[in-house]
């Protein structure tokens, strides 16, 4: 075979890396536009959809994982990270994504999110963010504002203060950490790719607007901009975060260093699991 017949059956297209499933994401949601950019993102950077595993949890966003052509998880509501961590850990051959929703990164994962900053493993996190339970029918969330009165539970509005994810990453440890927007398909796609090819724990928050819950948020055109710029030192990322609105885009904290491998220990077998809980028993 020539050479450039070979080329033409290996090189991916990004709609290779799409299902066939057709999502059942409302019109005009923002994960579209995700979904779009990632699979972009990874043609451009000629990954084999079979090493390839996406991860998620429970959400709108959480479906993306069956919308692509590569392996994918759909977990329990908030697991998405300790999941990817175990598969990152065992096939580090992988290229492990992980992905969701602010209700299952922040609130329920809460936890998990801090402990895959601090902890460093090589994989891709990305939250698609649109400040609401898009899924159960648009409760407030963790990074709702305190004064948005459009939900049914909270009427009168949360009166807690939005968590900052940004700041969240950075002061957990997270190495590589980015803000995008899914209405920019091409500089989502560059941030997704520079996230993927980072040798850590990269998060990426993409605003991504829920239209049926919080359709104001179709206005984030107008207000997202873009401004940050790597920083290698976490004073110029908090001198960063402290200018930003919100909707600074760009990629904030790229300041690599050594992704957590585990101690080469003998695995445990099962004979000795067993022997552990005859002790406890
Ligand atoms: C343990 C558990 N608690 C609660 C739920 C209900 N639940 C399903 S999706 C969801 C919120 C999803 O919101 P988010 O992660 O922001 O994603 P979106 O739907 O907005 O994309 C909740 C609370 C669940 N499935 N499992
Ligand atoms: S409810 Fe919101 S987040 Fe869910 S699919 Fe519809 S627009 Fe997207």
């Amino acid at each position: 075979m020539s050479s450039s017949a070979e080329q033409a059956i290996t090189v991916l297209r990004h709609k290779d890396f799409k299902s066939d499933y057709k999502p059942v994401w409302c019109a005009g949601c923002g994960d579209f536009g995700v979904l779009n950019a990632l699979t972009k993102a990874m043609a451009a950077l000629e990954l084999k959809p079979e090493n390839v595993a996406m991860i998620a949890g429970i959400g709108c966003s959480s479906r993306i994982p069956a919308y692509t052509s590569v392996y994918g998880f759909h977990g329990v509501h908030g697991r998405a990270l300790p999941l990817a961590t175990g598969l990152a850990i065992s096939r580090p051959d992988l290229t492990v994504i992980a992905s969701g929703g602010d209700g299952d990164g922040f609130s329920i994962g809460g936890n998990h999110f801090l402990h895959a900053c601090r902890r460093n493993v090589n994989m891709t996190y990305l939250v698609m963010d649109n400040s609401v339970y898009g899924m159960t029918k648009g409760q407030a969330s963790p990074t709702t504002e305190f004064d948005w009165t459009g939900s049914r539970l909270s009427p009168q509005g949360t009166g807690q203060p939005p968590l900052q994810p940004l700041e969240i990453a950075l002061a957990a440890g997270a190495p590589f950490i980015a803000r995008a927007f899914s209405n920019s398909p091409n500089d989502l796609a560059r941030v997704i790719a520079e996230a993927i090819g980072f040798e850590g724990f990269a998060f990426v928050q993409i605003l991504s607007p829920c239209i049926t819950f919080r359709p104001e948020q179709l206005g984030w055109k107008k207000r997202v901009h873009d401004g940050f710029e790597p920083a290698d030192s976490r004073a110029a990322a908090y001198a960063a975060l402290a200018a930003d609105d919100g909707f600074t885009t760009g990629i904030l904290y790229h300041a690599p260093r050594p992704a957590y491998r585990p101690p080469d220990a003998p695995r445990a077998d099962l004979d000795r699991i067993e022997r552990c809980f005859e002790v406890l028993s």
